[in-house]
């Protein structure tokens, strides 16, 4: 039986590789074994998808090697869903958080990656989707009494909108009620800090961990 290295090793071989097959096989020898889906996620398909992407950027890879690669990571992620639906349904959830990529911006790989994270982690998510206009961000957030609104955003041309979540959260005068997370690669700590964000997410594992602490 193949150990967690081998499995984490072919989990990212399989995005690199853009080869669903083996996406899924990764996926079900973790089952196997019991691992950590978290794990495999994070260290396989993540770090597989955020090699593709520097590729991608640096023009050895081209756009359909990236799509490739986003589908084999969902199929793999389609393995495990039952594991992680179960993992869940023993937690008792720690609150809902409404999550999109913002309005302008298309980019959802990363955001999805955050999204399955959060729901492991034991948080009720409701994925808006990608290019999410502020406003369905603030309608949603007030409907559910989100505990948190989280906002992707992957350019620099799409960032500065985030400051639009806080200003409109302000005006339905549910801002201190909700508390406000910002990531995607151009976001930064100062970014967050700048326009008056609550959490600043580096990453899926970050973004659980700050929102864990800022509300338990
Ligand atoms: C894949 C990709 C695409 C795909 C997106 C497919 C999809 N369904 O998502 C496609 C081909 C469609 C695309 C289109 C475009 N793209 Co593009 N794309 C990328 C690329 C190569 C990788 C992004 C990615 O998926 N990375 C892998 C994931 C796992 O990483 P991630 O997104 O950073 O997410 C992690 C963290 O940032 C964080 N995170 C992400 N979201 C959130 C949210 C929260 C709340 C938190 C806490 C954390 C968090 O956690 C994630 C997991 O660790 C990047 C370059 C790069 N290396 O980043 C360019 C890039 C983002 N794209 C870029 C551009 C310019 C575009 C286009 C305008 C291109 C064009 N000329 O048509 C269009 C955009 C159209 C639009 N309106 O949005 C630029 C942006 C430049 C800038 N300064 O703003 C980049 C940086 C490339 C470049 N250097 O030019 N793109």
């Amino acid at each position: 039986m193949a150990n967690v290295e081998e499995i984490i090793a072919k989990a990212k071989e399989s995005i690199t590789e853009f080869d669903e097959e083996m996406a899924e096989e990764a996926a079900q020898e973790a089952l196997d074994i019991g691992m950590d889906p978290v794990e495999l996620i994070e260290k396989g398909f993540t770090a597989g998808m955020q090699e593709v992407g520097d590729q991608f950027e640096q023009g050895t890879l081209f756009l359909p090697h990236v799509l490739a690669a986003a589908e084999a990571m969902a199929k793999g992620m389609e393995v495990i869903k039952p594991e992680m639906d179960r993992r869940k349904s023993e937690t008792k959830s720690l609150g809902t958080i409404v999550i999109g990529t913002i309005e302008g911006d298309i980019h959802s790989i990363g955001k999805d990656i955050v999204a399955s994270m959060l729901n492991i982690a034991g948080f009720k998510v409701v994925d808006l989707g990608r290019d999410v206009s502020v406003s369905a961000f603030v309608e949603k957030a007030k409907e559910l009494k989100a505990t948190v609104v989280a906002t992707s955003a992957l350019m620099t041309t799409t960032m500065v909108t985030q400051i639009q979540v806080e200003e409109q959260l302000k005006e339905a005068g549910v801002r201190n009620q909700i508390k406000t997370m910002v990531g995607g690669a151009p976001v930064t700590q100062d970014w967050a800090d700048q326009i008056g964000a609550d959490i600043y997410g580096e990453n899926a594992t970050d973004a659980v961990n700050k929102i864990k602490a800022l509300v338990a």
